[in-house]
């Protein structure tokens, strides 16, 4: 072979080897060299047993024994029956024998339906392992987590978890159009594809579900929440059922998008009022159809009334009974239908982050059982940073699902390193003081507030066709770290960005310790260069892309950047206390205390909350025009930070990784520097002030920063 050939051959190898990093996601299973937790493992995982033999079972089984193989380079034997010691056994409560049973019985107690128990057990003197659950998707999360215990290199000694997950649905939103374009979504194209299926079955949507089971996710709604009719003919719903059966072994219910019009549009109907008998009949007999092709089918999602989406007040009706009719329909087969709760309107005049909880909390109590409320995690529109949505907490008889945006819509799409799970947890963990201290948003998601039977959060997906799946390698944190807040909304961010980390990269605490607190400390970065201080939605129209707090020509008010931050001579914020539009009203008494005074208002919301002058003291003395540039400042520091700590990661990581991540935060810190040059040249036309010291003087004009045009910005519809 000639030297050309072989270097080429080489390189053509380890790209290869590279790219199937970015492929695996968290399911890496990278050999483990710690020699010590190697001979532990080997000496335990010499055999694996399986009771049962379902579909779902199989694949448990051979996840076991690929990371096993993978993680130790030790092929476990695979035997029939319990013989010596040191056995890994799996299998549901019912397929298990009778020994074991006994053995766990009280064990079973501690789980439910899709929890899990892990546990070294003596049998007849004999030590073993056993992975359990109630039945063989709960069996398969077992293995899942056994084998992330392998990966981030626990002792296996004397192990004893018990864990459910503390909600029902967790579920994925993939606003994927028919045409496999993705609205907000900056990692290609759609993974369905509709051409081709149902005949043919890409690897992908087995991989998929396999990562999406491996996190616990059991739900997923396959197409945009700005639907289309056709996904709910024959024609689709054939490829439908060919996706639900793909899905089905690892736990995971397919659910559609409901467009409202459907029964005009693809039913030749002449109305879709909610209260008209055909109309009824019409969902009916569609959710039979599907039901009869996909017996487990989840039920259906639906944006109504709803920036120009269809819905029941088009007929005088509203939001009940709409939700109730399309409930009707799928209750005799166990469906739910998700009911979105984002809706502002161009007719109401009012404070847009107030609209949502206006119309629908006086429906509490209202919606039939099988109705769960879907809420964005705040009132605007999945912000940086947004304080919690009023709703929460705030309809004791309607169970509500979390709504989070796990696309990167605005923060920087799939460019920008934000760890999200850090947003999500501040959500989860923020006090509603509905029924007292202490009524977190994470208790009304997981039902415990007010004893919720159905319980769920929903995540819009960032998935696409990318070889990477998620655009930016540390996107895939998010969608982990999503199915794991889905499972626990307690968990705590840093564990994630641990497991993740370890599962994803390596073991090595020289690449972890610094790495986890880069990602800790990206959201607050991403905060402080887009929008501090509770500033929001003051990017540019449309895309969404890069800074546009100029923005004030759209037709709806609400639209516009200049609506969100009110800048002008006197200052900058949005008054929503009780001297503006009184939105911190709909809070409990306590909160609305907290965000309504100016001097007990984190700061980190103080410009959501209040309009305050450019000369008004922040609590480290700065005034605000100072303060505000230097966290814009602080910002694009912290990018430049993350730089750093990231070129010193090359000899822990593959390469291909290693570099692309080095070219992302190249950008990042660029457009960093963007967000903060363009929002302080325009609001600085107002302050009037000089930058003060510390903060780089912009290298370009305002004018230059609003001659830019995006034409092509991806996910835009
Ligand atoms: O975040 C906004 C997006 C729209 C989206 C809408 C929604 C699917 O800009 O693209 O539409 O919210 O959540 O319905």
């Amino acid at each position: 072979m000639t030297l050309s050939r072989f270097v080429f051959l080489f390189v053509l190898i380890s790209f290869s080897a590279s790219a199937q990093k970015d492929y695996k996601l968290w399911l890496q299973y990278n050999k483990i060299t710690n020699p010590e937790i190697v001979s532990e493992y080997k000496s335990s995982l010499k055999s694996i047993i399986s009771f049962g033999n379902s579909e779902t079972l199989k694949i448990a089984t051979k996840e076991l024994e690929t990371g096993i193989l993978s993680i130790l380079d030790q092929k476990p034997e695979i035997k029939k029956e319990i013989e010596g010691e040191n056995n890994l056994i799996i299998g549901s409560q019912f397929s298990l024998n009778s020994d074991l049973q006994k053995a766990l019985q009280s064990d079973f107690e501690k789980i439910n339906n899709e929890g899990f128990i892990i546990k070294s057990i003596a049998l007849k003197n004999k030590k073993q392992l056993i992975i359990t659950g109630k039945n063989d998707v709960a069996v398969l999360y077992g293995v899942f987590s056994f084998l992330r215990l392998m990966q981030t290199n626990k002792s296996l000694k004397d192990l004893n978890i018990a864990d459910s997950p503390k909600t029902n649905i967790r579920i994925l939103n993939h606003w994927d159009n028919l045409d496999r374009t993705v609205e907000r979504g900056y990692a290609g194209f759609s993974l369905w594809n509709w051409q081709k299926l149902p005949d043919f079955i890409d690897q992908r949507y087995i991989d998929y579900a396999r990562a999406n089971a491996s996190i616990g996710i059991n739900g997923t709604v396959l197409t945009n929440v700005n639907a289309n009719a056709l996904i709910l003919t024959p024609q689709y719903l054939e490829k439908v059922e060919a996706l639900a059966n793909v899905f089905r072994p690892y736990g995971i219910k397919v659910y559609l998008t409901a467009r409202f019009s459907a029964p005009i549009e693809i039913g030749n109907l002449k109305t879709a009022d909610p209260k008209d008998p055909e109309v009824m009949n019409w969902w009916k007999n569609k959710a039979t159809e599907i039901y009869k092709r996909i017996p487990d089918f989840g039920g259906f999602l639906v944006k109504a009334n709803s920036e120009g989406q269809p819905g029941p007040q088009n007929y005088g009706r509203d939001h009940v009974d709409g939700a109730n009719m399309l409930a009707d329909a799928v209750a005799p087969f166990g469906g739910v239908i998700m009911w979105r709760a984002f809706v502002y309107s161009e007719h109401d005049a009012n404070d847009r982050a107030k609209q949502a909880y206006a119309e629908f909390q006086p429906y509490d109590g209202k919606f039939k059982e099988n109705v769960i409320v879907q809420v964005k995690n705040g009132a605007i529109d999945f912000q940086p940073r947004e304080p919690f949505h009023p709703l929460f907490g705030a309809m004791p008889k309607t169970p509500l699902m979390m709504e989070f945006q796990i696309t990167q819509e605005y923060l920087g799409f799939s460019t920008h390193l934000v760890f999200l799970p850090k947003l999500f947890q501040e959500v989860l963990a923020s006090d509603t003081y509905q029924k007292g201290k202490g009524s977190t948003v994470a208790k009304v998601v997981d039902g415990s507030l007010y004893n919720n039977k159905i319980t769920g959060i929903a995540g819009v997906a960032n998935i696409g066709n990318d070889l990477n799946w998620t655009g930016h390698p540390f996107a895939q944190a998010n969608w982990y770290g999503f199915g794991r807040l889905a499972w626990n909304p307690y968990l705590d961010a840093e564990v994630i960005a641990d497991e993740w980390l370890r599962s994803t990269f390596s073991n090595d605490e020289n690449f972890i310790k610094p790495v986890k607190k880069m990602m800790m400390e990206s959201r607050e970065a991403v905060v402080n260069y887009m929008t501090p201080l509770g500033l929001h939605h003051i990017m540019d129209t449309g895309h969404h892309y890069g800074p546009g707090p100029w923005v004030s020509n759209l037709s709806r008010p609400e639209w516009n950047p200049v609506y969100y931050h009110k800048a002008d001579k006197n200052g900058i914020g949005f008054d929503r206390s009780k001297t503006g539009t009184n939105a911190t009203a709909q809070y409990a008494p306590e909160v609305e205390k907290l965000f309504d005074n100016l001097e007990t208002c984190p700061e980190k919301d103080l410009l959501w909350f209040h309009h305050v002058s450019w000369d008004y003291k922040l609590k480290n003395g700065q005034t605000l025009w100072n303060g505000l540039a230097l966290k814009y400042q602080e910002g694009v520091n912290q990018v430049a930070a993350m730089q750093d700590v990231w070129n010193k990661t090359g000899k822990y990581i593959d390469s291909e990784r290693f570099h692309e991540v080095q070219m992302l935060l190249e950008i990042q810190y660029k457009e960093a520097k963007w967000w903060r040059d363009a929002c302080l040249l325009y609001f600085q036309q107002y302050s009037g002030k000089e930058l003060p010291l510390g903060v780089e003087k912009p290298t370009q004009t305002l004018d230059y920063f609003k001659s830019l045009k995006f034409p092509f910005a991806p996910g835009n519809g």
